[in-house]
This record gives structure tokens, sequence and C-alpha cells, in this order.
């Protein structure tokens, strides 16, 4: 199989190299059955986009949570059945959300992360992007791992197996669709009052994967401390760009 073929973009090329082991033979990723009438939703709020805007707008990445009260587990799975409808590539759903509640497994993500962390900030990090860093306070101490109730581990399937197990599926642009579903997560845990913090943990997810025994097809994207913000818990004084900054009208 020449990779030029599917040399599309680098997504592609990567995904080539990942299924070498892929079947000659070609399956649709969808089974072929017949369309079904589409039933648009109905707008019954007219000024819902302004509502939705207004949400979104009180959304903080928090770096302090209580580890009390602690949020029901069934609204971390509204959250997570709302990701679940995001559109993904050729339907391939190509995500695996992981939510962490345990003590001991909290204690061990932390143990791998803060262990990173500290050759990020010390080594591997360009001076640069440690100045850059500043303004948020951060360091390799990562508290938020061991108090926040819930830490949500994204994984993106790189690819995925048929219903017997045999044969390889490519995921086409697993990255982005696992990015825009855990977009919609980060809106319905707003919606749910929850409070969270998108980090990606650099060099930590073999590790991580590992000790959730979870499968090589499977790579960390994000991992998300989620719950509510600890008392007297603070953030950096940030403003947003205007619309006017971010909308080009033609
Ligand atoms: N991952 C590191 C550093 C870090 C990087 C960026 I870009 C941030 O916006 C915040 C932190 C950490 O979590 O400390």
């Amino acid at each position: 199989r020449g990779s030029k073929t599917y040399n599309l973009d680098e997504q592609v090329e990567e995904e080539v190299e990942d299924l070498t082991d892929l079947d000659d033979e070609l399956q649709p990723s969808l089974e072929d059955k017949p369309h079904v009438p589409f039933v648009p939703g109905q707008n019954l709020n007219p000024n819902g986009a302004k509502r939705f805007s207004e949400l979104m707008r009180g959304r903080r990445s928090i770096r302090s949570f209580s580890s009390h009260p602690k949020p029901d587990l069934s609204v971390i799975e509204d959250c997570i059945r709302a990701a679940g409808t995001a559109p993904s590539g050729a339907h391939t759903e190509p995500w695996t959300y992981c939510v962490v509640q345990e003590p001991e497994l909290k204690r061990s993500i932390r143990q791998i992360v803060e262990q990173e962390e500290l050759v990020n900030y010390s080594q591997r990090m360009h001076p640069q992007w440690v100045t850059d860093l500043r303004p948020l306070q951060t360091n390799h101490v990562k508290e938020y791992l061991t108090e926040a109730p819930y830490l949500i581990l994204v994984f993106k399937q790189t690819y995925g197996l048929s219903e017997n197990g045999k044969r390889r599926r490519r995921h086409y642009y697993n990255e982005i669709s696992t990015s825009i579903a855990t977009g919609i997560l980060l809106c319905a845990l707003q919606a749910a009052g929850l409070s969270s913090l998108v980090t990606t943990p650099l060099n930590c997810g073999p590790a991580l994967r590992t000790l959730l025994g979870r499968p090589v097809n499977e790579k960390l994207l994000i991992l998300l401390p989620v719950g509510y913000p600890k008392d007297g818990c603070t953030v950096p004084d940030l403003a947003r760009k205007n619309l006017s900054n971010i909308m080009v009208t033609f």
C-alpha cells in the first residue's frame, strides 16, 4: 500500500504508519443502510444562543478544587453523554472518557504527572515558555490531581476494531473529533455548574494509559480535573477578545 495514495494530510500519514497490518479488503465504516428522514430540532427559544454565550462567559479554568461536596456520578454521565453527540470522521466516534474517582488511583496519576512536569519545568520547556506561563502561577506541583473529585482522562482512539475484533478500522481525524467532543463536554460541565481545567500532561500518555489498563490504540489527549472550586479559589485576571477581534464578516 503506497502511502502516497492516502497522503491527504499529516494525520492520514500517521494512520498509514499505524495501520500496516490492515487487511486490503475494503469495507465501509458505516453499514450501508438507507438514509432516514432528518427531524430538525425545534427552536423554541429564539434567545438560545445569547443565553448560551452568557452561560459560557462564566467558564474559567480553575486550579483549586474542593473534594466535597462530590458531584453525583450521574451528572458526569450526562456530560459525557453530551460529549458523545459530537460529530466525528466517518462517524467513527473515536473517543474514550475514563472517569477516575478512586483516591488511590488519583494519587498514582498525580505521581506520574508531577514527576514529568518537574522535568518539563526545569529542563524541557523553553525559558520563554516558562516565562509565558508565569501569569498562570503554575508549577510542577498538581494538588488538583488528588483534590478534584473526578479526573476525566480523554483518550483519542487512533484506530478501532471491527465487531469481531479481527480487523482494524481507520479513525479519520480522531484528534479533531475527540477535541470537538471534549469542547461539548466543557459546555455540559458548565451547564451543570461544574468547573474544570484542561490539561495536556506532556510525556505522561503511555504511563497513564498503562495505569488505567487502556489498549494501545488509545492515546491520551486531555486530562480534565472536574469539581467545584475550593473556597477562596482565585483565577488570573484575564479578559477575552471582543467579537470584532475574532469574527470577520464578508
Ligand atoms: N503542562 C504544564 C504547563 C502549562 C502549559 C500551558 I500552554 C498552560 O496554559 C498551563 C500550564 C502544567 O500543567 O503546569
